[in-house]
């Protein structure tokens, strides 16, 4: 073993200064019995390793070396070598780690002291711990961990600290790996230079939405025989910058939607995503700047959720589309911003009713009018679309009506005869209904009046007018009223009244009544008599003034009355000058005996011509009585001797009208002394009276 001194790299000058002290010594204790021992042993080797032949390099028995009390002496507590005294070999008795001992010396020894008695000898041995690569570099820690911004530029660096090997030489780390990557490389010339710092250096830009997080693992090796390496992971964090816009799915949403749509129906959802992180990736919806002030009324955007909803009244009518421009921002300090647009396409909904519009109008309608001829022209209208819009018109059946349509336009045309004096105006109601779903309708009333023609005459309210007229009536009295009504109007129904001309009893009708065209009052001209004309007809004309004028007549039948205007007269007997009327009695007549029969008849008729006698005067109270009804005058009893002469009677004749009218005769009866013969030829007498007055 060839004891060489190994300058060390590190270079500490006092050990080498300690170094030339203690070759100098040993030179100098050689010269006085000490020599200088070098070896040099790897580290770590077991209990028992050999290190060198002490005995043999000194020159010295082994034999005799335990008889001399050889032994070995160390500065330190620890003794990591011994001697093995049967050979005077060198061992390792305690494992050395170079590392332990010499930290990080470049070169490490071991100074001993053998000791030789009989005589005494001093030698020094001094042992070279040799390394081994038994250590691997280490990084001071495991994991490190890099944040760096996604706005950083290549050629940035960022340091790493370096790993640790505590061996010594080309045991220690000699470069460095770093695994493959594409935006990261190594820079190892301040490693190269000595500095404890490695650098990474940024190769390409980070984006830190294609990779958040990158790992890299750096690795440190050693020169050793076979090497060994350390590693350490590397976690480099992409800090997000505001560099994403908010995007869309899609530029243009369309959307179709019912114009009825109720407040709050979701139109779209939008979704712009922004992959940028925290605030810089929140995205707000409002309503881009395009928007106009309409439909910002009519539309409402949630900001965070992106919803459009409906916030106003759809109407198709109005518009059929809208376009929504929405933009999306993102709440990064300096904040980017997308656009989309929505169009929203109106689907008409059948909310419009249809509406009849009447254009013209030719009321009344002449009731004569043919069927076919135009009353109204109409049209009709509807603001949907589509179904919706196509409108269809009825009219209820029934009528003499009847509907004539043309593209939009109808016209309303009679169909059958109108009467006006059955309906003198309709009211049509016109429907219309659309073919929605479901259908709307609404509803015109069409006011027609149907005027008048002239095809009614006047009718008379009785078939025939009978009319009772009391005799003597005074002159211009009325005697009846004739009434005629005619259905027409205005002077179709205007109707006046004459006299058609006639004859009765050979005089003109004019001669015995007048009528009041105006009003049919019928008057007397003349006083009647029953006694003369009983009865007697008039026809009467009532006329309308309609052009040309219609016409009927009635027959009124006027029948004179008989009125008390006679009073009875009496023929028989006669009294003449206020002087009675004489009439002879015998004195012999017994009761019963007929003085006498009063004749009277009265120009009347009827009751007014029933007549009644009374005795209403007598100078002898109850000797003479009248037969009510023949008028008779009898006797009641016999005369006596001693009667009167003469005898005064009135007698009285009332019919039986009312006031009743009368009569009277005043009649002196004489008695006369003889034979009843005077009777009978008094009575025979008054006999041929009878017979002439009731022939
Ligand atoms: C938006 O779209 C993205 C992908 O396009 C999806 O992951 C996300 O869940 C959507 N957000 C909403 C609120 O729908
Ligand atoms: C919705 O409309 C109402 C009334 O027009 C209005 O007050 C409200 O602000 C609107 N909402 C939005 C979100 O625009
Ligand atoms: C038509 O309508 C008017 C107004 O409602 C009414 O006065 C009239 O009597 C009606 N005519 C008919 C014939 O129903
Ligand atoms: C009736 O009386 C008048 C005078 O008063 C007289 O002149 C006349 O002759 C009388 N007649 C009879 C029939 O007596
Ligand atoms: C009985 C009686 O009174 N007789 C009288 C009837 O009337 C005449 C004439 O007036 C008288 O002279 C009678 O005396």
């Amino acid at each position: 073993m060839a004891a060489a001194a190994r300058r060390s790299r590190g270079g500490a000058a006092a050990p080498g200064l300690l170094l030339l002290l203690l070759l100098l010594l040993g030179l100098c204790a050689g010269r006085a019995g000490g020599r200088q021992l070098r070896y040099s042993v790897r580290e770590e080797l077991p209990h028992g390793a050999f290190v060198g032949n002490v005995a043999s390099d000194l020159g010295v028995d082994p034999r005799r070396l335990a008889a001399r009390g050889a032994r070995l002496t160390s500065g330190s507590d620890r003794q990591y070598l011994e001697l093995e005294l049967d050979r005077g070999a060198l061992l390792v008795r305690e494992r050395m780690d170079r590392e332990a001992l010499c930290e990080l010396s470049p070169s490490c020894f071991l100074s001993l002291e053998l000791v030789i008695e009989q005589p005494i000898e001093v030698h020094n041995v001094e042992v070279e711990v040799l390394d081994i690569n038994d250590n691997a570099p280490r990084f001071p820690r495991q994991d490190y961990r890099l944040d760096i911004s996604e706005s950083a530029v290549p050629g940035a660096r960022f340091h790493i600290e370096s790993a640790q090997d505590p061996d010594v030489g080309t045991n220690s780390v000699q470069s460095y790996q770093l695994s493959p990557s594409h935006h990261f490389a190594l820079d190892l010339k301040g490693f190269q230079r000595g500095s404890k710092l490695l650098e990474l250096v940024l190769q390409q830009p980070l984006d830190r939405e294609q990779s958040a997080l990158q790992q890299l693992v750096l690795t440190a090796v050693d020169g050793g025989d076979p090497p060994k390496s350390g590693t350490a992971q590397i976690s480099v964090r992409v800090v997000d910058t505001n560099d994403n816009p908010p995007a869309f799915d899609r530029s243009t949403y369309t959307v179709s939607l019912l114009e009825n749509a109720p407040l709050g129906t979701l139109v779209v959802k939008l979704n712009a995503s922004d992959p940028d992180e925290g605030s810089n990736g929140d995205v707000i919806y409002s309503f881009g700047s395009y928007t106009p002030q309409k439909v910002r009324q009519l539309f409402s955007v949630d900001p965070h959720s992106g919803e459009v909803r409906v916030n106003g009244t759809l109407d198709y009518e109005e518009a059929s589309s809208y376009e929504i421009y929405v933009q999306a921002t993102d709440q990064g300090p300096v904040s980017m911003a997308g656009h989309c647009k929505v169009l929203v396409n109106i689907v008409d909904a059948n909310d419009n009713v249809p509406e009849v519009v009447l254009t013209s109008l030719y009321s009344p309608v002449p009731e004569d009018a043919k069927a076919g001829n135009v009353v109204a022209l109409m049209s009709v209208t509807d603001q949907d679309s589509g179904r919706n819009k196509q409108v269809s018109l009825r009219i209820p059946p029934g009528l003499p009506f009847a509907l004539n349509s043309f593209k939009n336009s109808y016209t309303l045309i009679t169909q059958g005869n109108l009467d006006r004096e059955k309906a003198a105006s309709y009211n049509i109601t016109v429907t219309a209904t659309d073919s929605g779903s479901p259908p709307l309708s609404s509803q015109k009333v069409i006011h027609v009046e149907i005027s008048d023609i002239n095809d009614n005459p006047p009718h008379f309210e009785e078939p025939a007018y009978s009319v009772y007229i009391p005799e003597n009536n005074p002159l211009g009295v009325l005697l009846c009223t004739v009434k005629a009504t005619d259905p027409d109007v205005a002077k179709n129904a205007y109707v006046s009244y004459s006299l058609l001309d006639g004859d009765i009893e050979g005089l003109p009708v004019t001669s015995y009544v007048s009528i009041k065209s105006d009003n049919g009052n019928i008057y007397a001209v003349n006083s009647f008599d029953y006694e003369t004309l009983r009865e007697f007809q008039v026809v009467v004309q009532a006329q309308d003034a309609g052009i040309p004028p219609l016409s009927s007549t009635v027959t009124v039948h006027v029948y004179v009355t008989d009125e008390n205007d006679h009073a009875p007269q009496i023929l028989y007997p006669t009294s003449t000058n206020n002087s009675a009327a004489l009439e002879m009695i015998p004195r012999s007549a017994n009761a019963g005996y007929l003085v006498t029969k009063v004749i009277a008849i009265d120009g009347d008729s009827g009751q007014n011509a029933w007549l009644f006698y009374h005795l209403v005067q007598t100078s002898d109270s109850d000797l003479f009585r009248v037969e009510l009804h023949s008028g008779e005058i009898r006797t009641t009893r016999k005369l006596g001797e001693e009667s009167t002469p003469t005898f005064n009677l009135t007698v009285e004749v009332r019919d039986n009208g009312e006031p009743a009218m009368s009569s009277s005769v005043a009649i002196t009866v004489a008695v006369v002394e003889g034979t009843p013969a005077a009777q009978a030829s008094v009575g025979s007498e008054n006999g041929a009276l009878l017979r002439s007055y009731a022939e």
